[in-house]
């Protein structure tokens, strides 16, 4: 049995670039990736993407423009901790990203996404994400760099997919 926590992930995006952190410190240190972290008890999944966004990079979103796009799950061998990441994208925001103590904020051309710098999962999901397809993972990994295996899938709808995941 695993103990399940949930954690979100947003990209802000626009035609051409998406917005990347490299995180500063703690988990993932020194790797690009969106912006997040974990649910916090009394805290919607919503407020907590909202909130870690703020903190990370100085930017507000309202929640009527965070759309779910994918439903991430990794484990890694030897460990109970199953991190439930929900991914979720935007294209209107207020302010502008800017670095904080936890995450330094880049734009990145989607020809140019520095994958040899992000999590190995990365590279496997991310064409979904840039295609606009909605998108179902689990990862698996030995240590930090090695994904033992995965599965991924594009999903119809998020809604569905939750209501048959309970
Ligand atoms: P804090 O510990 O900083 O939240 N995260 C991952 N993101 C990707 N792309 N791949 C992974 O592969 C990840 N594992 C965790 C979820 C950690 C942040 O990092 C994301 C959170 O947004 C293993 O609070």
């Amino acid at each position: 049995m695993y103990l399940r926590k949930v954690y979100t992930l947003v990209f802000l995006h626009n035609e051409t670039h998406i917005l990347l952190g490299l995180k500063k410190r703690g988990f993932g240190l020194n790797k690009w990736n969106g912006f997040g972290g974990k649910v916090e008890q009394n805290e919607t999944i919503i407020d907590a993407a909202i909130r870690e966004l703020r903190e990370e990079c100085c930017v507000d979103v309202n929640k009527n423009n965070l759309k779910n796009i994918g439903h991430l799950e990794f484990t890694f061998e030897g460990e109970s901790l199953l991190m439930d990441v929900r991914v979720f994208s935007a294209s209107v925001y207020e302010g502008v990203p800017t670095e904080t103590e936890e995450m330094s904020p880049k734009w990145f051309n989607y020809e140019e996404i520095p994958f040899n710098d992000m999590w190995p999962d990365d590279r496997i999901w991310f064409p979904y994400m840039l295609k606009s397809k909605l998108f179902y993972g689990k990862f698996h990994y030995k240590g930090y760099d090695t994904i033992l295996n995965y599965e991924v899938q594009e999903l119809k709808s998020m809604d569905s997919f939750y209501k048959n995941n309970k």
